[in-house]
């Protein structure tokens, strides 16, 4: 009999300049987790425009994500690959959970907050209700895991809420319906987040306090993985230090972010926990240390800029990728959508 995979979904937005955070704050778990799971990852090009994209750019960005998933080694045969504005379930969804979210959960959200910035009464409403539709897209497939950085933990929690209003003011319905798809009669269940793994918040190279983005006006801050070798020496030779050497334990990065950061993304990028990585560069300076990040650094992202390059010289096959996983998204995501709309009463 064959064993129940937990479904996962998660995305990425296609908004260029996609970094080292993105990779092993999220590919990198999206691949480990192709053994064990069903997986669905998302191109999520509809949330990409709750901020002004160049439409060409967008089309790019969209399918350099794509080659970034296949390149780092997610299988698009066995699992899904595809973008969210190909799977209008999202869309639809979408609008059924704004009837359920309330202003106040959004008016808490923090990322809404820092990426409106002051001009707030000027940000688009989709950057408002952008938690809105990742609780559909998540929901639309009755994903039970979502791999995300520490970065989108709250959006996570409102998903959470959002399933639970909804099955709280349908229960009877869903029960009426014998619909209920949760022990407790629930018809969404609540998805887990896995914020785990070894770097689920790598810091900018200029400001270790500060997350490595996308949208960091400095490209010095990160480190893109279509960045070639001696970009990347000279983005690591030019990262934010200070003139201690490293300490022998975890402990004595406790203070000193810009170093547990380096230390952080050796530690992942090795498969070692940053102990081990202290054990062997404890007590040296960073004149030692830098060159042998930056060598670590192209020797795991060199192979996979090569494969992107390979990829996005043939963007039919990137295409043509993407349209079948679409049409396999929407296979699962259409019949849950047709019992959300039996559950909320719209008749078809
Ligand atoms: N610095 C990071 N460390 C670890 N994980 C990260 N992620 C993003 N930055 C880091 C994770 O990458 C996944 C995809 O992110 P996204 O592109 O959908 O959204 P984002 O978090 O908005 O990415 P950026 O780079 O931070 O973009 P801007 O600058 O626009 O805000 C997510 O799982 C995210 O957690």
């Amino acid at each position: 009999m064959s064993q129940h995979k937990p479904r996962v979904f998660s995305g990425v937005q296609p908004t260029g300049n996609l970094h080292l955070g993105n990779y092993l704050g999220a590919i990198v778990r999206f691949v480990d987790l192709q053994a064990d799971h069903e997986c669905i990852y998302c191109v999520v090009d509809m949330h990409a425009i709750t901020v002004w994209q160049d439409p060409q750019e967008l089309q790019r960005s969209t399918r350099e994500v794509t080659a970034a998933f296949l390149a780092a080694g997610i299988d698009a045969e066995q699992h899904i690959v595809f973008n969210q504005s190909q799977v209008s379930t999202h869309a639809e969804l979408a609008w059924v959970l704004n009837c359920i979210a309330r202003i106040g959960w959004l008016n808490r959200m923090t990322q809404f907050k820092e990426k409106a910035g002051k001009n707030r009464e000027n940000a688009s409403v989709g950057l408002y209700d952008y938690p809105v539709l990742m609780a559909a897209d998540i929901l639309a497939y009755h994903a039970e895991m979502v791999p995300v950085g520490e970065d989108q933990k709250q959006h996570l929690e409102l998903t959470r809420d959002i399933a639970s209003k909804f099955n709280n003011d349908y229960a009877e319905r869903i029960a009426e319906l014998g619909l209920a798809r949760t022990e407790d009669g629930g018809f969404f269940p609540l998805p887990e987040p896995l914020i785990k793994g070894p770097a689920t918040r790598v810091m900018s190279l200029r400001d270790g306090t500060k997350k490595m983005s996308k949208s960091d006006p400095s490209d010095y801050s990160r480190i893109n993985l279509s960045d070639d070798a001696d970009t990347i020496a000279k983005k690591v030779r030019k990262a934010k230090t200070d003139p201690e050497p490293l300490p022998e334990s975890v402990d004595g990065l406790k203070e000193r972010p810009e170093a547990a950061n380096l230390v952080g993304i050796y530690a992942a990028l090795a498969g070692m926990s940053p102990q081990e990585v202290l054990n062997d560069f404890g007590g040296k300076g960073f004149a030692e240390f830098k060159p042998a990040l930056a060598d670590l650094v192209v020797e795991k992202l060199g192979p996979i800029n090569a494969e992107m390059k390979r990829l996005l010289d043939d963007p039919a096959h990137i295409d043509a990728v993407l349209r079948n996983g679409a049409e396999r998204a929407r296979a699962i995501a259409a019949p849950i959508f047709d019992d959300v709309k039996r559950i909320v009463g719209f008749l078809s």
